[in-house]
């Protein structure tokens, strides 16, 4: 069997955005909050693969390269905890359709090619910190950061020596459909 990776379809977020983001999150929460994710590891995900392997991932890019959707913009004005999960995250109050169309899109896809997906409905978000378990005191919804998606990617997610990162394999761009 051909070697396995951990594999996401995922948007990155902008490093002007990612940048403002984190400097808002470390005058917001406290560090014993959570562990903070990294500005260049900011992102949302648009379908969680699993381990994977090359030949499935091959097949599951040719599915993505297909795919025909206009950019859409996405803004970040909400923020909330899963302390289950340990997670405390910013998304947007009201997803945008085109977002919503592109997760059920791939999602659909990795669910037809073996890739479990969640049972639970799609909750999209960008993990700002791990580890938060005990209760957080969530800020006031004031703020908004907003950007045009207009591509998305397969990321792999690598852990070596106590971190993660996650290194993009393969991007594509959404793009108006031209009549
Ligand atoms: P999270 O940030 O809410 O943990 C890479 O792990 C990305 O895939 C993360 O954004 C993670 O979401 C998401 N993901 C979704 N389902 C997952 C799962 N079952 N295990 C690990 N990551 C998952």
């Amino acid at each position: 069997m051909s070697e396995q990776k951990r594999l996401f379809f995922g948007v990155a977020l902008p490093e002007e955005q990612g940048q403002s983001i984190i400097k808002w999150r470390a005058a917001t929460f406290a560090e014993e909050s959570g562990r903070p994710i990294a500005a260049a590891n900011l992102h949302l995900t648009l379908a969680f693969l699993g381990d994977v392997s090359q030949e499935k991932s091959r097949a599951l890019c040719q599915l993505a390269a297909r795919i025909k959707q206009p950019p859409f913009t996405l803004r970040l004005d909400d923020a909330g905890h899963w302390p289950r999960s340990g997670v405390v995250w910013l998304g947007p109050k009201q997803a945008p359709r085109g977002l919503l169309q592109l997760a059920e899109l791939l999602r659909s896809q990795a669910a037809r090619s073996g890739c479990a997906q969640s049972p639970l409905p799609f909750h999209p978000h960008v993990t700002l910190l791990r580890n938060a378990h005990q209760p957080v005191t969530l800020p006031p919804r004031n703020f908004s950061w907003q950007f045009r998606v207009e591509r998305f990617a397969l990321f792999e997610s690598l852990f070596s020596k106590g971190r993660t990162r996650y290194r993009e394999l393969a991007g594509w761009e959404l793009q108006q459909e031209i009549l």
